[in-house]
């Protein structure tokens, strides 16, 4: 019988609570979304399975609380995880100021080699917007990271964003390995432009 997958990675997504990060993920797994908002109690996971560069990456996505209360739980997954997306939403301007002390987190609680994806939410709200797409891009910029504006309500990027995720850690584990975990040169400047996001499409 055929395997069912070729490779399985484990992805993780973190930023302040009701930026969207639940329905980002239901958004991926399910096609659906739904605008009730039930705050996640501790962490939860889904799976998707995509094809990127003709194998079968089998996604196992874990979902965390956004609430403080629930940092100690959550911060005990980082290490497991091969990707880290951290997100915040464009119309609040404090979730994006955040995003430095959720670097952070990750700096203390991930190991070092992690991909990291920068996702600014909610970008179907235009006329209630706070975050400059510059203000991200610059950030994303700054920690060599790839940047993407998405909408979980209407469908906007959200596949581009994880299969651009699982392409870097299915072609940083195909031989590329930097060994310490820092990135190599040319791969520094990553933003989610439209080129980007085209080259990262489902197959
Ligand atoms: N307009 C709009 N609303 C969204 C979008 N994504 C999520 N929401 C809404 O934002 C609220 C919070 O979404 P969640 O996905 O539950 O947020 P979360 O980040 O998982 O929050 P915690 O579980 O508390 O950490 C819900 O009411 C959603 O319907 C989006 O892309 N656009
Ligand atoms: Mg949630």
């Amino acid at each position: 019988m055929a395997k069912a997958y070729d490779h399985l990675f484990k992805l993780l997504l973190i930023g302040d609570s009701g930026v969207g990060k639940t329905c980002l993920i239901i958004r991926f797994a399910e096609d659906s979304f739904n605008s009730t908002y039930i705050s996640t109690i501790g962490i939860d996971f889904k799976i998707r399975t995509v094809d990127i560069e003709g194998k079968k990456i089998k996604l196992q996505v874990w979902d965390t609380a956004g609430q403080e209360r629930f940092k100690t739980i959550t911060t005990a997954y980082y290490r497991g995880a091969m990707g880290i997306i951290l997100v915040y939403d464009i119309t609040d301007e404090k979730s994006f100021e955040n995003i430095q002390n959720w670097m952070k987190s990750i700096k203390e609680n991930a190991s070092a080699g992690v991909e990291r994806l920068l996702l600014g939410n909610k970008c179907d709200m235009e006329a209630k917007r706070k975050v400059r797409k510059e203000q991200a891009t610059k950030l994303a910029q700054e920690h060599g990271i790839r940047f993407f504006e998405t909408s979980a309500k209407s469908s906007v990027n959200v596949d581009e964003a994880f299969s651009c995720l699982a392409r870097d850690i299915l072609l940083k584990s195909g031989g590329r390995r930097s060994g310490n975990g820092s990135k190599t040169p040319g791969t520094q400047l990553k933003t989610g432009d439209k080129r980007n996001a085209s080259k990262c499409s489902l197959g």
